[in-house]
């Protein structure tokens, strides 16, 4: 096992026996092997798009093949890839997202079938495929052998280091990407990157400058990526509107769900209305709270509890049970196990499943039950915390918002957007929060905002000091804001708009988050608590070199050098 994706891992350097996300040895050396099966497939998904304009035929075989084995859910008829199942499976191996073995093995199955099936389509239309890589057609049974499956067999720890950074933007990509595919919307060129990404980290012609392009490219995919997203929960479930969240219970039983997936949270609400059973957010979910068409509901409570890492005494406490959507998954104490359900690609040995039926919609009837059976949540705090300044609802206040900065009653905004997570030196923090000067506004998106949303800020002329636009791809807002500001400043250069960077990362959607941030050109972002181990130092260099970024230091300094 070597695994050195995020934020936490072992002293900073890898994870090498266990992850201290609680990831095994196993499920991390699976993963690896699953990656390395995907970059196969995606050379041969290159090789169908590199040969269908030419061949008319083909493409009319290769979705007849995609439908005949309903690999396509969601297939219009001009998909002749299964970009679908791409995004799925590096989705998969986001941290904290599934920890079991056995669904690992099945997507290295899938991929397997998946690749030699669209081979052989491109063979019986005498397309050559000799010039493939190794990875587009070794078996499952023999990637336990092949050194090139491991992320160390790659031995210049620059192109090691770029790669990597490739790989874990691509997974924050896949991730968003299948959040907007649920809702309907999908884009062909999002998916052709995210392959011609993947098959490039095989490619040993490729030099540092190369692969930093496709980084930067990666970023801007990303921009695209989160654009498309912000498009399909919007026009799915409107606009999120300025909301106070109440953070209290109520005396009905209730279910905890936790992640990122609006559709499943649509439909949940949609299950638990008139049940008596009532709906509460957990972590990244907070956000659903502000959108009109979950807003009408009444048995949506509120929030409940913090961020991903206080789930074990928080699900413990809430009583009822919780639905984890996506990503983040703590390894569940047994007191509460029986409780946790999980579905889509969020897997642990032991928790139930809930599966989407053929029809794309899924029964949480057991959950319900479940439910019903169970004491209302343990109250842990009450009053309520605004969320919902989304780009639409900040937007619609930005003369107010320029009026302010004109005036001098707004100084700053800081971008404190990103993740939370467990250690304690997150605190910083809950502390640069509360030392801002009081002419300061916050800008977050993520689980980051746990380490403050909670702090009475107040607001600036009825501006909260807080806007929080949402989930961690919701950081596509906060750049919406920015340019608009840009505009409204008649400023070209978005770098020259009174906004700092303090971002918090933890996990590979973020590392999106802040490529993305590279490739509109922001300069002088502040990374933390720690720099990512798979950045080298050479690749560290080029970063600063061509965009200052720097890790955070201390609050009083780095308040200093943001304001
Ligand atoms: Fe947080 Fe976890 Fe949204 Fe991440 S809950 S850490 S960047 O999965 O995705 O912000
Ligand atoms: Fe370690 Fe993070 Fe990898 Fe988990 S995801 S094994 S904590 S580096």
């Amino acid at each position: 096992m070597f695994c050195y994706q995020c934020e936490e891992t072992a002293k900073g350097e890898a994870c090498t026996k266990g992850g201290v996300c609680g990831k095994s040895n196993e499920v991390a050396d699976l993963q690896d092997q699953l990656i390395y099966i995907l970059k196969g497939l995606a050379a041969v998904n290159q090789k169908a798009r590199d040969t269908v304009p030419e061949n008319p035929g083909l493409k009319t075989r290769l979705i007849n093949a995609l439908k005949r084995n309903q690999q396509a859910k969601e297939g219009e008829p001009e998909d002749y890839i299964d970009s679908g199942f791409m995004e799925e499976a590096l989705f998969s191996t986001v941290t904290n997202v599934n920890f079991s073995a056995t669904d690992f093995k099945n997507w290295i199955q899938d991929a397997y079938d998946k690749r030699e099936q669209l081979k052989s389509e491109l063979q019986a239309h005498g397309v050559g495929l000799n010039d493939l890589p190794q990875a587009a057609s070794v078996k499952p049974a023999e990637l336990g052998d092949i050194d090139s499956v491991s992320i160390l067999a790659t031995e210049n720890e620059d192109i090691r280091s770029l790669r990597e950074l490739l790989v874990y933007g691509l997974k924050g990509m896949a991730a968003y990407a299948y959040h907007a595919r649920v809702l309907g919307h999908k884009d062909k060129d999002i998916a052709a990157f995210v392959d011609r990404a993947l098959v490039a980290t095989l490619d040993d012609s490729l030099s540092v400058d190369d692969l930093t392009g496709l980084v930067l490219e990666c970023g801007s995919f990303g921009v695209k990526t989160m654009a498309m997203l912000d498009e399909a929960n919007t026009a799915t479930y409107g606009h999120p509107e300025p909301t106070e969240i109440n953070i209290g219970t109520g005396n009905n039983p209730g279910i905890l769900i936790s992640g990122h997936d609006l559709k499943d949270m649509d439909q949940l609400l949609k299950q638990t209305e008139g049940t008596g059973v009532d709906v509460y957010t957990h972590g990244e979910m907070l956000p659903a709270n502000a959108y009109p068409e979950f807003k009408k509901y009444e048995h949506l409570v509120g929030n409940y509890g913090g961020s991903w890492w206080q789930q074990k005494t928080e699900f413990e406490k809430f009583n009822g049970p919780v639905l984890m959507t996506t990503n983040c998954l703590v390894p569940p104490g047994d007191s509460y196990s029986n409780r946790v359900f999980t579905t889509a690609m969020v897997g642990f040995k032991g928790l139930k499943h809930i599966e989407e039926k053929e029809d794309g919609t899924k029964d949480f009837s057991e959950i319900i039950e479940m439910a019903k059976q169970s004491r209302p949540p343990e109250q842990l705090e009450n009053g309520a915390i605004p969320a919902g300044f989304a780009h639409n609802a900040a937007l619609s206040v930005a003369d107010k918002i320029v009026d302010a900065v004109k005036a001098g009653q707004i100084s700053r905004f800081i971008v404190m957007a990103g993740c939370d997570g467990r250690q304690h030196d997150r605190e910083y923090y809950t502390e640069f929060a509360k030392q801002l000067p009081q002419d300061a506004v916050i800008l977050t998106a993520g689980c980051a905002k746990y380490r403050y949303n909670k702090l009475d800020l107040g607001d600036i002329g009825g501006i909260p000091r807080i806007l929080d636009a949402g989930q961690c791809n919701d950081s596509y807002s906060l750049v919406v804001i920015a340019q608009k500001l840009a505009e409204a400043f008649e400023l070209d250069d978005i770098n020259d708009l009174p906004v700092s960077y303090n971002i918090a990362w933890y996990e590979q959607k973020a590392v999106l988050v802040l490529l993305a941030l590279l490739s509109l050109g922001v300069k002088n972002i502040v990374l933390g608590p720690r720099l990512p181990a798979f950045v080298s130092p050479n690749v560290l260099n080029v970063l600063v070199e061509n965009f200052n970024i720097s890790k955070n230091t201390t609050v009083e300094n780095d308040l200093e050098r943001l304001l």
